[in-house]
């Protein structure tokens, strides 16, 4: 380790343990998310450990013991079940780690909470789908309680239904599993099979959605549905653009940006500098009317042509390199 020179300590000096500690690491927005966590610490001179996520919350446990054991001076925890954490993140808390935490409410003013700003970002896609499909029509509706983005997602969904009376959700459904994507397939075919009349489908997580298209395609009544979601990633462009596809528009951040914004606020955790206790990174919508104009057919293609998908200005300060993309 070589620290960086002007940075504050123990930064001058490099080499500082951070613990990246994640409830789920499958799929392109989690594999993103840690790719630029990875980048992001690189350029600090961080000696990140990972914690592969696996959807167990007695995992992610003991993996924060784990962690605390190393001798970490930064954990960052990257979704997970607030139930089952807040006794060992107090015991790292207790032991002067920094903790930070991603997507999930870990409801301590000493822990600052990163996330992509999801009301705005249920909010952008839903005015889509009433520009696209008027305010009457039937829905279905892909959820999973628990999350906390999805939680919040879920209130802005709740409030667009009353405001808009003629919205019917038909039906409810979804998991969150290491076959997330594919198990909401096998639930939207028999959701859509007996529910003819849906036309909007509301997706917010790319993993959803992507269940949803596979559903309709196996169907054969892709021309007949329209799906809108959270979430964005090159094989994500690809299923968006690709003539006929029902999804029709994303509201997303680029998940690295965000990966690289939880390892700047635990750094500067650590350096003793001033996080704000919210920290959001701001997502843009985009339809695949505008993908499809633009010929954008990767993320690398989209953050070339739009600054927030290769940087944002959360977590940031002059001795923190940030051109990393
Ligand atoms: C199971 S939660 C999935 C969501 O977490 C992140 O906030 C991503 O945006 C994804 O949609």
């Amino acid at each position: 380790a070589d620290g960086l020179s002007g940075a504050p300590a123990p930064f001058d000096k490099g080499g500082v343990k951070v613990a990246l500690i994640s409830y789920i690491s499958a799929g392109d927005f989690f594999q993103a998310y840690q790719a630029g966590a990875e980048a992001q610490a690189k350029a600090l001179d961080i000696d990140l450990r990972i914690f592969p996520g696996r959807q167990d919350a007695a995992e992610q446990r003991e993996q924060i013991l784990q962690a605390i054991n190393l001798g970490v001076s930064g954990i960052i925890i990257d979704h997970g079940l607030p139930e089952s954490l807040g006794d060992v993140v107090q015991q790292a808390l207790d032991k002067g780690i920094k903790v930070v935490a991603f997507d999930v409410n870990l409801n301590n003013p000493k822990i600052p909470q990163v996330e992509q700003s999801d009301h705005e970002l249920a909010s952008l896609a839903l005015e889509q789908v009433v520009k696209d499909n008027g305010e009457n029509f039937n829905a279905g509706y892909v959820y999973v309680a628990g999350f906390a983005p999805l939680d919040r997602r879920n209130e802005v969904w709740d409030k667009f239904k009353s405001d808009n009376k003629g919205v019917v959700e038909k039906a409810r459904f979804g998991n969150v599993s290491d076959t997330t994507a594919t198990s909401t397939a096998d639930q939207a075919k028999a959701v859509l099979t007996a529910n003819p009349d849906i036309s909007v489908v509301f997706a917010p997580y790319d993993e959803f959605a992507r269940g949803v298209k596979l559903a309709a395609n196996d169907l054969g009544i892709a021309s007949k549905l329209k799906i809108y979601s959270a979430d964005v990633s090159t094989a994500d462009i690809q299923e968006i653009t690709e003539e006929g596809s029902p999804w029709v528009a994303t509201v997303a951040t680029n998940p690295a940006v965000v990966g690289a914004v939880s390892i700047r606020a635990a750094a500067l955790e650590i350096a003793g500098q001033t996080v704000p206790h919210q920290i959001t990174v701001k997502p843009t919508l985009l339809t695949q009317e505008s993908l499809r104009a633009a010929g954008v057919k990767t993320i690398e293609e989209l953050a070339e042509k739009i600054p927030a998908f290769s940087t944002s200005d959360a977590a940031t300060a002059s001795w923190i390199p940030d051109k990393l993309f």
